[in-house]
């Protein structure tokens, strides 16, 4: 198997007494309705059922025992017969039901949606019972998205290069297009319509202006229609002086008037070609990148000026967030709250503000961002990174899934007690009418998409959780097994145990109890922690780890940078105090004694050195794990597996030593007796590049 057909592989059941169950309680579909999104639902209906079942499952006009009805009230007559309005009222335009029915005394099942995308995620979510084995016999499934924009951002650059990404080049291949249109385009829309994911932005964040013009908006409108069946609206990220790069203007000043209608045409263009365009996704004024403030405005009204020009069509502007300047003096983790917490209230209703999950970058534990909660009269969403850059690339089995729950379960107390990131994205609080959760796409053109088998994990565990932010990483693990590999319990039990166990596993050899951004210089690719000199301080890895004889970590309590007073209490003071921060993010937070004294009961010295050989011992048991269930899925993907596990654990040992050693330099203290001592000293460490 190379992996092509990512979750929805539609293999046949091997339970015979299974396949009969399935096979009497689906002997037939019927769909009285017409649309591209119907056609799409048919032919996946069809082939998944042909591929679970083993048959042909028949399409029939009039409904008789074992008919799966599928339909909108508003156009079948059958469904609108069934009397379901007031169990539809509450599920919006992608919700559907799913429920066991008796029509003219027939045993039936019906799909049904107030809209035909609604339908489609309906079917999919059929398909996946009979993926997981689960029974169909008595139906009652009622389900819409708590998030409304459900997003996949692409880094792709428009040579087909991908910033951090890990599996090929990009699948979006601009050359070709508009003429010639991949068939892989359609497969990609598949994969996201069955985990509701409804929106892509094409191209990095890091812009080519380029993507704006004549010659490639026509390309773009080719895969905006391929997608289009699937609910999967396309979004482009722009570069904010392109009024300047592409109209010829002297300016991109947001106030500027023939700046607002250049971009007003601009957008114009783009709906003339593309009518349900999404809008913008926007990096401003982060990392070298244009932006209003170049021209003494702010983030709100740059970005008000793009939402004056997309709102006529009901376009949105995403305007993401991750801005820190060079300054050292001013702690990287501060700068999004202080830039943004002011601007609360001031954005257009057309403008979500994208939040990083934590306050510097995508690293193996960040706590979440403070900017969740505390901007009620904004429209806010979550920014994930699916692609690995800070943890392992495509090389490492890392489950994400646990890493999101983590963020998503974290109380905010914006509101007092409950009020969790989850509920933030929800707009629970806020007057903001958007809603969204994006994750930063780790696919690439390999044959399998994502480089790692299990990378493909991480795209699910996105999709679900922008539909249900309250979904556990348990759960979306054994969903994604089922479908991915099997159903025996042999292979489903321990590898579910494998990936829930991953997360912590990096976290422990890469960056345990709260250290962060200690990485190889620029590629991110392996350990770092001397980097000491960068392009700009906050690059380098002494900057956040601020190691020294006296002890590790940075101080951000009140007597540091207090970015603990971001927080709401009591988050704060449990941030603030050294007893009660968790030990997980201790270094995050505090400057540390290495003879402190953690909850083990260890010195801070010592339990730091158990974090990284806990770290490495846990990847030496996953690949054990995975010996163990040799021939239980095919071989392929067995091997694979099985020699990046492999490279996993030589490059943790890599990571662990280096910052052992690197760190004892400052400790002056031993590697506890019983863990192994590093073979090779701190000198071969720093030569070392990774591939
Ligand atoms: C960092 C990446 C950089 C991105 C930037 C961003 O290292 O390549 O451009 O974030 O999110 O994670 O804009």
């Amino acid at each position: 198997d190379d992996g092509y057909r990512l979750w929805l592989k539609y293999e046949k059941l091997t339970d015979a007494a299974l396949l009969e169950q399935y096979r009497q309680a689906l002997q037939s579909y019927c769909v009285e309705q017409k649309s591209a999104t119907i056609t799409a639902l048919q032919s996946e209906l069809a082939n998944g059922l042909k591929g679970l079942l083993g048959n042909d499952v028949k399409q029939v006009k009039s409904v008789n025992n074992g008919c799966l009805l599928i339909g909108t009230p508003n156009v079948s007559p059958l469904v609108a017969n069934l009397n379901l309005a007031s169990q539809l009222k509450s599920l919006g335009n992608e919700g559907f039901l799913i429920k066991t029915v008796t029509i003219n005394k027939k045993q039936c099942t019906v799909i049904a949606a107030n809209k035909d995308i609604g339908l489609l995620y309906g079917v999919f979510h059929f398909l996946k019972l009979i993926q997981t084995q689960q029974s169909i016999a008595s139906l009652s499934v009622a389900t819409a998205p708590k998030i409304q924009l459900r997003m996949l951002d692409h880094w792709d650059n428009l040579d087909g290069s991908i910033e951090r990404g890990y599996a090929g080049t990009s699948i979006w291949n601009w050359a070709e297009l508009p003429k010639v249109t991949d068939p892989r385009y359609t497969d990609y829309a598949r994969a996201n319509a069955s985990i509701g994911i409804n929106g892509t932005v094409l191209n990095n964040v890091n812009a080519n202006p380029k993507i704006l013009t004549a010659e490639y908006l026509p390309k773009v409108k080719v895969l905006a229609d391929v997608f289009r069946p699937y609910g999967l609206k396309v979004y482009l990220s722009i570069s904010f002086s392109a009024p300047i790069t592409l109209g010829g203007l002297k300016t991109a000043d947001p106030l500027n008037a023939d700046v607002a209608q250049w971009w007003k045409a601009k957008a114009n263009e783009i709906y003339k070609l593309i009518p349900d365009f999404g809008g913008f996704l926007v990096k401003a004024n982060s990392e070298g990148q244009p932006g209003p403030q170049d021209y003494g405005r702010s983030h709100a009204e740059g970005a008000n000026m793009l939402a004056a020009a997309l709102q006529p069509h009901n376009g949105i502007v995403m305007w993401r967030a991750f801005v820190y300047n060079t300054n050292p003096a001013e702690d990287r983790t501060l700068q999004a709250y202080n830039g943004f917490k002011p601007l609360d209230g001031k954005f257009n209703d057309n403008v979500l503000v994208q939040i990083k999950n934590g306050a510097i970058d995508f690293q193996p534990r960040e706590p979440f961002s403070p900017l969740f909660g505390a901007m009620p009269a904004t429209s806010l969403m979550m920014e994930f990174q699916i692609t690995q850059e800070y943890l392992g690339f495509s090389k490492h089995l890392v489950f994400l899934a646990t890493l999101f729950e983590e963020t998503l379960k974290s109380d905010t107390y914006a509101k007092g007690k409950g009020s969790t990131v989850a509920n933030v994205l929800q707009g629970k609080y806020s007057t903001g009418k958007l809603t969204g959760m994006a994750g930063v796409s780790n696919i690439g053109n390999s044959r399998n998409w994502c480089g790692h088998p299990f990378g493909q994990a991480n795209w699910y565990a996105l999709g679900r959780l922008a539909w249900n932010p309250e979904l556990t990483a348990d759960t979306i693990a054994d969903e994604w097994i089922r479908m991915t590999f099997c159903n025996d319990n042999e292979f489903v039990a321990p590898i579910k145990t494998v990936m829930l166990q991953s997360r912590e596993n990096t976290v422990n050899y890469m960056t345990p109890m709260g250290l962060h951004h200690i990485m190889a210089y620029d590629t991110h690719n392996g350990p770092g922690p001397w980097v000491d000199t960068a392009a700009q301080p906050n690059w380098k890895s002494t900057y956040y780890h601020n190691a020294s004889a006296g002890g590790i970590g940075f101080n951000r309590a009140s007597t540091g940078s207090d970015a603990v007073g971001q927080y709401f209490p009591p988050v704060r003071d449990e941030f603030e105090k050294l007893e009660t921060c968790p030990e997980n993010l201790l270094l995050w937070f505090h400057n540390v004694k290495w003879t402190y004294t953690t909850k083990s009961g260890r010195t801070l010295w010592d339990a730091l050195c158990y974090h990284y050989y806990a770290g490495t011992d846990g990847v030496k048991a996953m690949a054990k794990t995975w010996d163990g269930v040799k021939g239980r899925i095919d071989n392929e993907t067995f091997t694979k597996v099985q020699a990046l596990l492999k490279t996993q654990e030589e490059e943790a040992v890599i990571w662990r030593n280096s910052c052992v050693l690197y760190f004892q330099t400052f400790s002056k203290m031993p590697i506890p007796a019983g863990l192994e001592a590093p073979d090779k000293p701190l000198s071969y460490y720093k030569g070392l590049t990774l591939e």
